[in-house]
């Protein structure tokens, strides 16, 4: 009995031992498994670096930055003299308090701005992350106009963005067609650069928070989320007007805007069923910093309620691949370089003369 119990003893000491080696042995394995495969284990997630990704469009086959990202794989994502600049600009500031001067002269802002030239600026500093195209269609709304240019230049300099303004001047007292306004816009600036990114943008809308970023995502964006007229709240959901970025694709993708809309309301609602139509999606950065202020104004003369709008909006599926971008016909009447913006002024009501 005593024998038993001693062979039991020993047989059970034996397995606890086995057990405890096994369970070192697993370890060990565990371990030097993470040691061996260090150099490919997931960093932790940097927001700079998330922020890169969703800002730049790499991944989009933009071979110019393709080139740029090449070029400085090894670089750490600081402003450096050669490479591209950094995801996150380090001249942001945040929310300002935004002022307009009554006495405001164009002279002051130029004196302002003495780096842009011919309505366009770049970083000397780094190279940016996407060369972005701002249009702004216009008429009777000089001193709109004035504010925006004083807050925007500084803006998108903060930004560290390759830039120009485009002003695209309706002439002449036909109804105001903003839709057809930006087409022209889009067209233009083509010409003279191959723009990465296009921010469609009213003239009266002034960004409170530079970390509204004026640059292109993978998706369409819309940038005003909120303004002071509103409570800060969108205005509807689904709303889609005010300032919304695009890239050179996205936009020719859908064919820009239809050149149908005359007067007010419709055209920006009919661009994001065009937007939809093409699987996209709508983004939009957080409501905290997607913040503008609009300048206070009336109706304009010349651009009243389009009534027409309902019954257009139901035929963007029909109408979208002939009427827009491709169909855009316009009397050029002059490009001006201006210190300060591109002014493009188009006549509409006269229809240009096929050579
Ligand atoms: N725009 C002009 N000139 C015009 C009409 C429109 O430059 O005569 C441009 C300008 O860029 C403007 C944009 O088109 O920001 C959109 O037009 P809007 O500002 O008139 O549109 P919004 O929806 O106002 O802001 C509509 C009339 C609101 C009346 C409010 C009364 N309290
Ligand atoms: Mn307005």
């Amino acid at each position: 009995m005593a024998l038993n119990l001693y062979v039991f003893h020993i047989f059970y000491k034996f397995k606890v031992l086995l057990l405890i080696m096994l369970c070192l042995m697993v370890l060990w394995a565990t371990f030097s498994y993470f040691v061996d495969s260090g150099q490919s284990m997931p960093r932790p997630k940097n927001t700079v670096e998330d922020f890169r990704k969703a800002t730049s469009l790499q991944e989009e086959g933009n071979s110019w930055k393709d080139e740029k990202t090449k070029l400085t794989a090894a670089v750490p994502a600081t402003t450096s003299p050669q490479g591209h600049c950094p995801a996150l600009s380090p001249y942001l500031r945040g929310a300002s308090k935004l002022t307009f001067k009554p006495s405001l002269t164009l002279e002051e802002v130029q004196k302002e701005n003495p780096q842009v030239a011919r309505g366009r600026y770049h970083p000397t500093e780094c190279s940016a992350l996407q060369r972005v195209a701002i249009l702004i269609p216009h008429r009777n709304r000089e001193r709109h106009l004035l504010y925006l240019l004083e807050h925007l230049h500084p803006f998108l300099q903060r930004q560290q963005l390759d830039y120009g303004i485009y002003v695209i001047h309706q002439a002449g007292n036909t109804k105001f067609n903003r839709a057809k306004l930006l087409n022209v816009g889009y067209l233009e600036a083509l010409k003279e650069e191959n723009w990465d990114c296009f921010i469609f943008h009213d003239v009266d809308l002034v960004p409170e928070n530079d970390f509204n970023i004026y640059m292109c995502d993978r998706q369409p964006k819309h940038l005003v989320v909120g303004r002071n007229s509103t409570g800060y709240r969108l205005r509807y959901q689904g709303y889609f007007g005010g300032v919304t970025a695009l890239t050179r694709e996205q936009f020719s993708k859908v064919n820009g805007f239809s050149n149908n809309y005359w007067g007010w309301g419709g055209e920006d609602d009919d661009l994001r069923i065009r937007v939809e139509m093409q699987k996209m999606r709508v983004v939009r950065p957080s409501a905290d910093v997607a913040r503008y202020t609009m300048i206070f104004h009336n109706r304009d003369h010349g651009n009243e309620e389009n009534r027409e709008r309902m019954k257009l909006l139901r035929q963007v599926s029909k109408m979208w691949k002939t009427d827009g971008l491709n169909s855009c016909s316009y009397k050029l009447l002059s490009v001006e370089h201006n210190p300060l913006y591109i002014n493009i002024t188009v006549d509409f009501s006269i229809q240009p003369k096929i050579s």
